[in-house]
C-alpha cells in the first residue's frame, strides 16, 4: 500500500500544480467565498478572477439537494465580469466549480478518491447548508464552458451547469 500511496501523492501534487490550487486534507476553517480577492489573477482557458470594481452584472445561483443549479445555462458576453451570488437552500454541502469539461472531470476523480480533500480557487465557491457564497469571474475567452459541484456523488448526480460566452 505504500506504494500505492506515494503514487497518489504524486499525482496529487500533479493535479494540483496543475490546478494552480489549493489542496490540503485537513478540514481546516478556511474562509470560502466571500472577500477572496485574486492577488496574481491567473489566466484560465474558461477566464480569469475579476475584482470586485469591474463586475458588470451579478446572476444568482440556488445551489438544491435535487443536485441541481437553478438556473443551469448562463450566457454571457466576452469580456463581462459576473458576480455569481450563490444561495444553497440544501441541507448538505454544494459548491459551484467553473472550468472545462476536461479539468472537472479531472478535479471529480480527485474529490471521489480524496472526500476530504479541501480545494479553493478564485473559480470556486464553497457553500454551506443554508449559507451564501460569491465568485466575481470575468469571461475573457470566447466558447462553452461548464460548471459542476465536485463533491462527491453530486457532479456524478448531474450538478452540472453551462456557461456560453459569445462575442456579440
Ligand atoms: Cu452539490
Amino acid at each position: 500500500m505504500k506504494t500505492r500511496r506515494k503514487f497518489l501523492a504524486t499525482s496529487l501534487l500533479a493535479v494540483d500544480s496543475l490546478l494552480s490550487t489549493r489542496i490540503s486534507f485537513a478540514h481546516g476553517n478556511a474562509k470560502h467565498g466571500g472577500d477572496k480577492q485574486p492577488v496574481n489573477p491567473e489566466q484560465q482557458d474558461w477566464g480569469i478572477a475579476g475584482g470586485a470594481r469591474e463586475v458588470s452584472r451579478t446572476i444568482p445561483i440556488t445551489m438544491t439537494d435535487e443536485m441541481r443549479f437553478i438556473p443551469d445555462r448562463i450566457e454571457v458576453r466576452l469580456g463581462e465580469t459576473i458576480r455569481f451570488l450563490h444561495h444553497n437552500v440544501g441541507k448538505v454541502m454544494h459548491e459551484m466549480v467553473l472550468g472545462t469539461k476536461p479539468t472537472l472531470d479531472e478535479h471529480a476523480e480527485l474529490m471521489e478518491r480524496f472526500p476530504d480533500m479541501e480545494h479553493d480557487a478564485p473559480w470556486m465557491a464553497h457553500v454551506a447548508p443554508g449559507g451564501n457564497g460569491e465568485i466575481i469571474w470575468t469571461f475573457n475567452r470566447p466558447g462553452d464552458f461548464d460548471f459542476a459541484c465536485l463533491i462527491p456523488g453530486h457532479y456524478q448526480a448531474g450538478m452540472v451547469g453551462r456557461v456560453v460566452v459569445s462575442e456579440s
